[in-house]
């Protein structure tokens, strides 16, 4: 029970189970963990797949025969244990080169660089079977204001997309853009902070339908925001390109947990809505195993990122399974939230006396919407004592 098989299409970054534990104050606690064994654990653990920074898998700097000995054992292992690798992104945020940016460099080599090196890695993606693209900008942004032009930089950042997306049409490559937004760390201010800023500049793009977003738990709970409501948007939008999934105990540094610790409540709403939606994309993971533990909880956490969807979307399933669940929602009118506000039309609104001359508001505020028997049903249903 809760052991995930690879048709739960779970996946995990190479940089998560990789993740050595320095952090701003301390050095790593962890040794290296070789690519091919994360490959290999996490295939035995029951995912589907993992996901890659170029320098995850090829130290920045390699050369052109390092490179193709560790793509080799690389893609070997992939082969050996079926798991596959839906998506890809590049590193530009840890080398010092990036330390104004990528993308959005005030350095017009920098910003050269960046591209070429994306453009380096969307080949190798390509060639390993991935269909999604993410671009995260941890580095774009700013720690004052006027080190930053940001109506320029937002040029900047729409030219790069522009040139990815004639890049990946002109190699004909079946590949899409997945934006990450964070709203700050490890830059002060970073440019497309959530979700609602991301899909309004993928709007102002050459290429908008290349382009999606690939929002991260924690990163819209750092700025106060309801993640299951942003993902809901991105669905609406038809943006959900890809999702990364953790833990945060509200608004504070990212932290990064294992999915399903940290705000519980949101991680219940998430899994009910991408069930109930039919997300059909991977569960991917973007969590740090905590820094205080070996090796053993790095593949602890792991193993228990997946149980926990698997327990939530169980959860969630007999929750919306449940006669009494149905009947609190109709008295809560979901039902008639569903229905168009005038299906009859603009005229037979402004025709209708029931609507506003005849309409008595003070009566109508007296009907309780009943949403506290509701999400009581909710709370009993996650804690399984239904
Ligand atoms: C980095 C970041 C993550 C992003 C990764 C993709 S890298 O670990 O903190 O949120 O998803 O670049
Ligand atoms: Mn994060
Ligand atoms: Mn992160
Ligand atoms: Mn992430």
């Amino acid at each position: 029970r809760f052991t995930p098989t690879p048709e739960d299409r779970f996946t995990f970054g190479l940089w998560t189970v990789g993740w050595r534990g320095n952090d701003p104050f301390g050095e790593p606690t962890r040794p290296v963990l070789d690519p091919v064994e994360s490959v290999e654990r996490l295939a035995e653990l029951g995912a589907h797949g993992v996901t890659f920074h170029d320098d995850d898998l090829i130290p920045f700097g390699a050369d052109e025969g390092e490179r193709a000995r560790l793509v080799g054992r690389f893609r070997a292992a992939l082969e050996r244990t079926g798991m596959k690798v839906p998506m890809a992104t590049t590193n530009l945020f840890t080398h010092p080169v990036f330390k104004d940016g990528g993308f959005t460099s005030n350095d017009r080599d920098v910003r050269r660089f960046a591209l070429r090196k994306v453009i380096r890695n969307i080949d190798l993606a390509v060639e390993l079977g991935a269909g999604t693209y993410v671009a995260w900008g941890g580095r774009e942004g700013a720690e004052s204001g006027a080190a930053k032009d940001v109506r320029l930089a937002l040029d900047r950042m729409k030219e790069a997309f522009d040139l990815l997306g004639e890049y990946v049409t002109g190699q004909g490559y079946d590949l899409r853009f997945a934006i990450e937004p964070k709203p700050n760390e490890p830059r002060g201010d970073i440019l497309l902070p959530t979700i609602g800023h991301a899909l309004a500049f993928i709007e102002r793009l050459e290429r908008p339908e290349l382009v999606g977003v690939n929002p991260e738990t924690g990163h819209e709970q750092m700025a106060g925001l309801n993640f299951p409501h942003g993902i809901a948007q991105a669905l609406w939008a038809g943006k959900l390109f890809h999702i990364d999934l953790n833990g945060q105990s509200g608004i504070k540094y990212d932290q990064d947990f294992r999915f399903g610790a940290g705000d519980l409540r949101q991680a219940f709403w998430l899994v009910d809505l991408l069930e109930s939606a039919g997300w059909d994309g991977p569960r991917h993971f973007d969590f740090k195993p905590v820094r205080t533990d070996g090796i053993d909880g790095v593949w602890e956490s792991a193993k228990n990122c997946m149980r926990n969807y698997l327990i939530l979307k169980e959860r969630a399933a007999a929750f919306r399974a449940d006669p009494a669940v149905q009947d609190a929602l109709t008295a809560s009118r979901l039902d008639e939230l569903a229905r168009p506000t005038a299906d009859d039309g603009l005229k037979a609104l402004l025709a209708d006396r029931t609507a506003y001359e005849d309409f008595d508001a003070d009566t109508a505020a007296q009907r309780s919407m009943a949403f506290e028997t509701l999400d009581q049903l909710a709370m009993d249903h996650l804690l399984n004592v239904r």
